[in-house]
């Protein structure tokens, strides 16, 4: 999950803090049955966009079981797609590894690690990103985007953008935040695409799902999704539940996959080798206005982008 604490958040008691949830799920209320969802379901419903085979298989697969696997070659088969995002993950590996060691020696390292600290980010929030940046090209390739939006029902917006290093802490450590299994209160209407820049194994923190525990699954009941709640199971029963039915993704570099994240996962837990990934989110425009922060902005003199484009960046 992905949402910062506002300033004003932090500083209310307990009382206000309650008053406030309630403000902003009254708020998520209105943009979704009202507002900008019912604006966003309409132009998707009046350009509904053709989807091939492949796309068809993954947007039934979404909705059946909440996330689907793939390889990054099969959804961009050409080599220069890969070969660009695979450049820029070079440079974020090299810049976190000398970051780490500067740590390591008590020094400065300027990495931004915003919400869990176990994890290096290339953007974290704030960040200004570049128009012919590798990774917001795939995440705004229609390719990629039509899909999302024929999932979610609506022309969803592009909310946070990033590359994860995490660095191994050993066997032993206690599982911390998104380590554990949670879901994501940020929205109902969620999708976040992640690609591994390594190999992923057991070792290396691969990521989990509950399949079926996306919004309309079979396990929709367990700790239901609603928005701000909490997204951390605290019965040991339901937690072996869940560990029975999960899927660890584990895959080769180049390993791709959507999730609707408001379901059940959880990840991270790295023992041996670093584990590095690019990760995306789309939410619906009511999560934006209500629940989430977009974690980055668009250089100046950004290139024209086609109406769905312009939408979820905007
Ligand atoms: O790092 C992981 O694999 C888990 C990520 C996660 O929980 C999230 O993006 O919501």
């Amino acid at each position: 999950m992905h949402r910062r604490k506002t300033q004003f958040a932090q500083r209310v008691n307990r009382y206000a803090t309650a008053l406030e949830r309630r403000g902003i799920r009254a708020t998520y209320a209105l943009h979704d049955k009202l507002l900008s969802n019912h604006a966003a379901r309409r132009k998707l419903s009046q350009d509904i966009p053709t989807l091939d085979p492949l796309q068809q298989r993954l947007v039934e697969s979404l909705r059946t079981e909440g996330y689907a696997v793939i390889s990054f070659s099969e959804l961009f088969p050409d080599p220069t797609t890969w070969q660009a995002l695979d450049d820029e993950s070079g440079r974020f590996v090299e810049d976190s590894a000398e970051g780490l060691a500067l740590e390591q020696a008590g020094l400065e390292s300027g990495l931004r690690r915003t919400g869990k600290e176990f994890v290096v980010r290339r953007n974290a929030y704030g960040a200004t990103v570049r128009a012919d940046d590798a990774w917001l090209s795939v995440c705004t390739d229609r390719r990629l985007l039509d899909l999302v939006n024929s999932y979610l029902g609506l022309w969803s917006k592009l909310e946070y953008l990033d590359m994860w290093y995490t660095a191994p802490h050993g066997d032993d450590a206690e599982r911390r935040g998104s380590q554990r299994w949670h879901r994501d209160y940020d929205d109902r209407y969620l999708l976040k695409v992640f690609v591994y820049l390594v190999d992923v194994d057991e070792q290396t923190g691969p990521f989990q799902y509950v399949p079926g525990s996306q919004p309309g699954g079979r396990y929709d009941h367990l700790l239901p999704w609603r928005p701000m709640s909490e997204s951390y199971p605290p019965d040991e029963e339901v937690i072996s539940e869940l560990e029975a039915a999960a899927k660890t993704l584990t895959g080769p570099k180049g390993t791709m996959f959507l999730c609707n994240t408001s379901g059940f996962h959880r990840g991270g837990y790295v023992t041996q080798t670093p584990r590095v990934l690019a990760t995306a989110t789309y939410c619906s425009p009511a999560s934006l206005a209500s629940l989430t922060e977009r974690n980055f902005s668009l250089e100046d003199g950004a290139k024209a982008f086609d109406a769905p484009v312009e939408y979820a960046l905007g």
